[in-house]
């Protein structure tokens, strides 16, 4: 059994080969270019933790791993070219670089590639992992509309951006521990515990995201901070401020929102501070954390099988990028 670490560098071992062939150069070097940025490689690893809680490290493993974090970097592309973000892990975004076209051509020919990992895996389990990840695929796209639909609507309440959040995001999160699970030999019902555990730990991540694009440290959270405000985003902060302040706070938020003024990020993060928004988040965070370890510990594993799925619980919670 390996550390969170550990299994980062040995996925990292077998994903640093370059994924894409030299020519059209100027569309593999765009599809290369997003992974040699790196990033926290939480997906890749999640799915070899969960995998390992069963039963040795397996080939089938990385190739599933590598499926997803293909599929994550293709998504990043294609959002940031939807909303128009010049930074990504800190770097220029591949259209910003590359151009618009091309990012898109590079996200396609990046979900091809995921596809073509499948091929390589057992068929005793094979299609059951290829059925999770186009399910998943295929959520994550509606949770991308539903948040895209959400930026012209003001009313979201607060449940329905938790359900946008587990499609958008946390889906994939869930996604990773069951196939984990299912190429590592679990039982159904382990697996469905480890869906929910991942979906859970997703939305909890999603709050600390909002939490960061409000509140991080500009020097490490490797986005600009403050994003979300400038660009009117629906966050967990937003919906919580909009939903729990008095009528002439909401009317100066929404003014805001609208307005373009320089001084727009500060003046609505005054307002999240004023209406404790920051703590709140917190004890959301805590609350979905809290939810997503239960479910861990309804995994028929031993509890020194746990011991670095819990590291990677600490480790999303307290990080600042
Ligand atoms: C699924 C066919 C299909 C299309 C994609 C663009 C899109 C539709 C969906 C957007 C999904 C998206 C980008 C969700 C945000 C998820 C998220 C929280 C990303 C940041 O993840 P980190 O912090 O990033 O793990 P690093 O850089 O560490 O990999």
């Amino acid at each position: 059994m390996h550390t969170f670490a550990e299994l980062s560098q040995q996925f990292d071992l077998h994903f640093k080969n370059r994924q894409f062939p030299q020519q059209p150069e100027h569309l593999y070097d765009a599809a290369q270019y997003i992974l040699d940025l790196g990033g926290k490689r939480v997906r890749p690893v999640s799915v070899l933790l969960a995998q390992e809680m069963f039963s040795e490290l397996k080939t089938d493993a990385l190739h599933a791993a590598t499926a997803i974090e293909l599929f994550h970097n293709f998504s990043l592309i294609h959002d940031d070219i939807m909303d128009k973000a010049p930074l990504r892990r800190g770097k220029d975004t591949v259209h910003s670089l590359y151009g618009e076209s091309t990012a898109l051509l590079a996200g396609d020919v990046m979900l091809v590639r995921a596809y073509e990992q499948f091929s390589k895996m057992d068929t005793a389990y094979r299609n059951e992992a290829f059925d999770l990840f186009n399910q998943t695929a295929r959520e994550v796209c509606e949770g991308q509309q539903m948040d895209m639909d959400f930026e012209n609507q003001s009313d979201v309440v607060m449940n329905q951006y938790v359900h946008m959040i587990t499609l958008k995001t946390s889906v994939l999160l869930a996604a990773c521990m069951k196939m984990g699970a299912l190429i590592g030999g679990a039982s159904p019902a382990c697996q469905d515990h480890l869906y929910a555990f991942g979906k859970n730990l997703g939305i909890a991540f999603q709050i600390q995201d909002d939490y960061l694009d409000a509140f991080g440290d500009p020097e490490k959270f490797g986005k600009q901070v403050g994003g979300d405000i400038q660009s009117n985003k629906k966050t967990f902060l937003l919906i919580h401020a909009l939903q729990n302040t008095d009528q002439a706070t909401r009317n100066e938020l929404e003014k805001l929102l609208k307005s373009s003024d320089s001084g727009k990020v500060d003046a609505v993060l005054s307002i999240f501070k004023s209406c404790g928004v920051d703590a709140w988040a917190e004890s959301e965070k805590s609350a979905y954390t809290a939810l997503a370890l239960e479910h861990l510990e309804q995994v028929k594993a031993a509890d020194h099988a746990k011991i670095h799925m819990r590291h990677l619980v600490q480790y999303l919670m307290n990080r600042e990028s």
